[in-house]
């Protein structure tokens, strides 16, 4: 127990909450205002970790992380921080005496979800590992009015609902006012000359009042507590009749407009750039706002601006935050009036990138137009990086037009984030090994060539506290028994666990935990979807953001054809299975959506079909989101991994399976490398080609799917069915565009971009045997504990040290709670 909790002084803080938002007694409360009484009451505890915290980080006048990002995919935080302030036995037994279950309780925070997928999650972790391991850091980023947007499953398309996350308020999040800083848009810029110096000064813009809400990140039982500091916009000047008077009322009006779309929506997309004017404003105010205080704070204790870096880190969470390096350069010449030279030295000893994708689709290029228009300082100033660059690029390489092209980060009429992000920079990191390899001899050849010092890998990791210790318990509790709770904080030592794998009843018990988990998502489904599921069946999971490269088509295409083999053979022998799917779908990706419609249109043929004898069920779990993952984890049996090789940099989602005893079926793509390095191949199922082979096929062009289509009777049957109204009789055109994009009769488009119908009999027969192997129960039990066992490489402790010792060389601290008087 934390030495902050006191079990009376909670309960009482607890019906004190309850009294005095609510006016109510705790025996009339509802659960939604028992969970807000009780997150109170915990955030009580963890303020005065908080404020110790910070008074430490104050005195060692530590080195700063701050973790740039746009997303940050938090999840509930109320189970976490009370595990985290170890306080989980003492606040159930409370609840139980107050007449609540705690899970019910947990059951009614929203999930913050401010974030995509696996970028935005990863974000997540790495503040949960920051601050279990006692380093100083902030998560700097935005506070979304709307998060990433509900599922609703109807007629089985997919419907976005708004994520009003803060229509109830948030219990756990601070408002900073004291800490409001102004932003700048558009405009143009002024030369003045001052003592024989040139000056810049943006006029005639526009500004909104960045204004943070801090939300605690609790360290695991060690007091510490760091923070993630989202930005809220707020119009500067509210209008007056006064400036109507002085004909101001038009720019107030707009400035007041630009504060309130600013914040308003999450950009749903995954993987993919839109380019969109909001998006870039977005990017700026967070960004400006961060830095501006970055210094500030910087400046209240140091007085050399000069060795800033030696204080502060600034780690981009990929390009999105780039503007970070001309912003800092901005404040560096314009507010500090340094020389060009020691702002670069600063800015570039101060700046990190991480690269998350090699998804062409994904890069991020402003237009010159809109990047200088709406930031037109910072413009100046990337132009002025763009020249210095490219003097040097022509030195080093003269004449060579084609390393201009290639590495100008204005070029085209566009700005080229990563051009920028790499240069502004000391450090380029990718997030898998394969990924980081990639990016070394392909996307970013140039540039390692250049400057290979900058170049490293870390490969992703997730907090086990999260995904095993909070979301199966069961598994968690069984662990501990068997090996003691190190783990938690240590997760290599879960090792140990190994020698368990080869004992029948150790076998029979982690079956039965999984049984009771597989139950547990039973009743979640039947409650949230009304569909029922078999416990008992294998369940074969596929949980991550709908994409053409992550290849969910290539799943449901294999259960089309598995569905195929059944009616040509009803007494075919295989294993009951349940394929689960959970996906949501960029608003604007058509071909995406369209997939989630085949997945429910075939769930709905199979399903209903008694002939088939329930071998096979097909589910789509509606508003696949981080609280209801922790429940899906813990209950797979297969883990789908199946991204076309090189696409996927690393997936984290693959960890989280591994961690809860899942065996991967995948492709030899992102992490999945790894995993199979630390498992060995006997206890997985790899399959598919190549990245080299997936690479060398690009290269030349594509492959002609047209030829497996002739020579494959089984794949030709499943595609003819796409079009034939097999799963969509009322409308047999409706999969149309799916059918083309594996054959392409028309585009202009590769065929089959991705590789499905070439890896699709490899992925047969990877199932078939999936299918042979879970029969031998002893087997997979022994297979699925090494799997557990063989986790540690990939905790998000692990990635984090590695930033620690090769990026960001942060100094761990240690905070003790005073004994209250
Ligand atoms: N979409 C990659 O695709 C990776 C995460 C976190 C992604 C995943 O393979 O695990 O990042 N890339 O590193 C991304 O968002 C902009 O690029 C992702 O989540």
């Amino acid at each position: 127990m934390s030495m902050g909790f006191d079990k009376e002084t909670f309960k009482k803080s607890v019906l004190f909450n309850m009294k005095n938002v609510f006016r109510k007694t705790v025996d009339e409360a509802t659960p939604e205002q028992m969970y807000q009484a009780v997150a109170y009451a915990v955030k009580d505890v963890i303020i005065d970790e908080w404020i110790a915290t910070h008074k430490e980080y104050e005195k060692q006048d530590v080195k700063t992380l701050y973790y740039l990002s746009m997303e940050f995919l938090m999840g509930r935080a109320l189970g976490n921080n009370i595990i985290s302030i170890m306080a989980q036995p003492e606040v159930k037994e409370i609840l139980e005496e107050l007449g609540f279950d705690l899970n019910v309780i947990e059951d009614q925070e929203p999930d913050p979800a401010l974030g995509n997928g696996g970028l935005g999650r990863l974000a997540a972790c790495f503040l949960d590992s920051l601050a279990t391991l006692g380093y100083p850091a902030y998560g700097c980023g935005i506070r979304y009015r709307y998060g990433m947007f509900k599922q609703k499953i109807e007629g089985g398309y997919q419907l976005e609902v708004p994520d009003d996350w803060l229509k109830n308020g948030y219990p756990f999040e601070l408002r900073r006012a004291e800490y409001a800083t102004e932003v700048k848009f558009g405009g143009y810029v002024n030369t003045v000359w001052e003592n024989g110096k040139e000056r810049f000064v943006q006029e005639g813009y526009q500004s909104v009042l960045a204004v943070p809400y801090d939300m605690p990140i609790v360290g695991y039982g060690n007091n510490v507590v760091n923070t993630l500091r989202i930005w809220d916009a707020q119009a500067i000047n509210t209008f007056s009749l006064d400036s109507f008077d002085r004909g101001d009322y038009q720019k107030a009006v707009e400035q007041e407009n630009l504060a309130k779309t600013i914040v308003e929506v999450l950009y749903p997309n995954d993987n993919h750039y839109a380019g969109k004017e909001l998006r870039l404003k977005q990017q700026y105010f967070f960004i400006s706002a961060s830095v501006q205080r970055a210094v500030m704070k910087y400046m209240e204790k140091h007085d050399d601006i000069h060795k800033f870096y030696e204080k502060t880190v600034f780690q981009l969470n990929d390009t999105h935050p780039t503007v970070a390096v001309p912003e800092l350069m901005r404040i560096l010449l314009d507010d500090y009036g340094l020389s060009w030279d020691e702002a670069w030295e600063i800015t570039t000893k101060t700046c990190a990138y991480t690269n998350h994708t090699i998804m062409s689709e994904a890069l991020e290029k402003w237009p010159i137009e809109l990047f200088s228009r709406l930031l037109p300082r910072i413009y100046q100033i990337v132009e002025e990086i763009n020249r210095r660059f490219q003097q040097k690029i022509t030195e080093m390489y003269p004449g060579n037009q084609d390393k201009l092209r290639k590495m100008s980060i204005v070029y085209d009429g566009q700005v080229r984030m990563a051009n920028l992000a790499i240069l502004g920079g000391f450090s380029v990191n990718g997030v898998a090994r394969l990924h980081t390899e990639i990016l070394k001899n392909q996307e970013l050849k140039d540039f390692y060539q250049m400057m290979p010092e900058k170049f490293n890998n870390k490969t992703n990791g997730i907090t086990q506290r999260r995904f095993l210790l909070h979301g199966n318990p069961l598994l968690a509790q069984w662990v501990t028994k068997k090996i003691g709770s190190d783990w938690i904080t240590n997760l290599p030592h879960i090792h140990r666990l190994a020698i368990y794998a080869e004992d029948p009843r150790c076998r029979q018990e982690f079956m039965d935990i999984k049984y009771q988990n597989k139950v547990r998502l039973a009743d979640y489904v039947k409650e949230h979807n009304g569909i029922e599921l078999d416990p008992r069946s294998m369940f074969d999971v596929q949980v991550k953001r709908l994409h053409e490269y992550k290849r969910q088509l290539m799943n449901i295409l294999h259960v089309m054809y598995l569905y195929n083999q059944l009616k040509d053979n009803p007494n075919l022998d295989m294993v009951p299975r349940t394929f689960l799917f959970g996906a949501k779908a960029a608003a604007g990706y058509k071909r995406a959506k369209l997939t989630i419609k085949l997945i429910n249109a075939v769930a709905d043929v199979i399903n209903n079909d008694r002939s088939i004898g329930g071998k096979i069920k097909v589910v789509f779990i509606e508003d696949y989101k981080v609280s209801n993952a922790e429940i899906i984890f813990a209950a797979a049996d297969v883990s789908e991994q199946i991204s076309t090789a090189s696409k996927e940099a690393s997936g984290t989602g693959n960890m989280k399976f591994m961690l809860n005893g899942a065996l991967t079926l995948g492709t030899m793509d992102g992490a999945n490398v790894e995993i199979v390095e630390e498992v060995g191949a006997e206890n997985a199922f790899i399959f598919g080609m190549s990245s080299d082979e997936v690479i060398r096929y690009e290269n030349e062009g594509g492959y002609n799917p047209m030829e497996i289509f002739n020579n494959n009777f089984e794949i030709r049957r499943v595609l003819m069915q796409l079009i034939n109204g097999y799963y969509s009789p009322q409308d047999p055109e409706l999969f149309r565009d799916i059918y083309n994009s594996l054959l392409n009769t028309k585009s202009s488009d590769r065929a089959d971009t991705y590789f499905i119908l070439r890896d699709l009999p490899s992925y047969a027969e990877a199932q078939r045997r999936v299918d042979q192997a879970y029969r031998d129960e002893a087997w997979w039990a022994k297979a699925a504990i090494l799997n557990v066992a063989s986790s540690g490489k990939f905790t998000s402790d692990r990635t984090i040290e590695e930033y620690v010792k090769d990026i960001w060389h942060l100094e761990k601290v240690k905070v003790e709670l005073e004994e209250e008087a």
